[in-house]
């Protein structure tokens, strides 16, 4: 059960594959840029961690959280990339906007995830406030930034092994 204080990013670590020999495209959303910045952060230090080298690693930036769809799906196009890491944050504000970009986000990378050969992580905070988005990118309760990688890795490990690569 989730608790108010659980520190979201803590993982067994020994449970992670190794990086090595990955390579991974990350698009980030440049609205709320304190928060993505952060979540950014995180990604890079946990791939990086787990053993991914830095010049595999190639960060491209978008508008905002809506555009993260298509420019994730413009890189994965471009590139060799065994995952495409997605980041951004929307946060509640006084009209239905919130939801329509939430909705069409998770919609647009669930799609990615049905049509593509590689994984696309949603590294995306939806909040009602700030303060629970720095709460998750960086602050009390862990960097959202760290789980994504970390999924990354785990489902380029996986795609590895389903089509029998180690
Ligand atoms: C317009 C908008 C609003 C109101 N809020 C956010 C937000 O909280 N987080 C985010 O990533 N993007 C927001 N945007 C921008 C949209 O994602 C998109 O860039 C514009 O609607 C242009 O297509």
């Amino acid at each position: 059960m989730a608790t108010a204080l659980k520190n979201l990013s803590e993982y067994n670590q020994e449970s992670v594959p190794s990086a090595k020999d990955m390579r991974f495209a990350i698009v980030v959303s440049e609205w709320n840029s304190e928060i993505t910045m952060a979540l950014l952060k995180g990604v890079r230090e946990t791939l990086i961690k787990h053993g991914s080298n830095e010049n595999h690693i190639k960060v491209d930036f978008v508008p905002g959280s809506f555009e993260l769809t298509s420019g994730a799906r413009m890189v994965a196009e471009a590139g060799t990339f065994d995952a495409v890491i997605c980041i951004g944050c929307v946060i509640r504000g006084e009209t239905p906007h919130f939801d329509y970009i939430c909705q069409s986000v998770t919609y647009g990378i669930t799609q990615l995830n049905i049509n593509y050969d590689i994984p696309f992580i949603f590294g995306v905070l939806t909040t009602n406030n700030q303060e629970q988005a720095r709460d998750r990118a960086g602050g009390k309760h862990g960097n959202k930034g760290n789980e994504a990688a970390v999924t990354a890795v785990k489902m380029v490990a996986l795609r590895r092994r389903a089509f029998g690569r180690s």
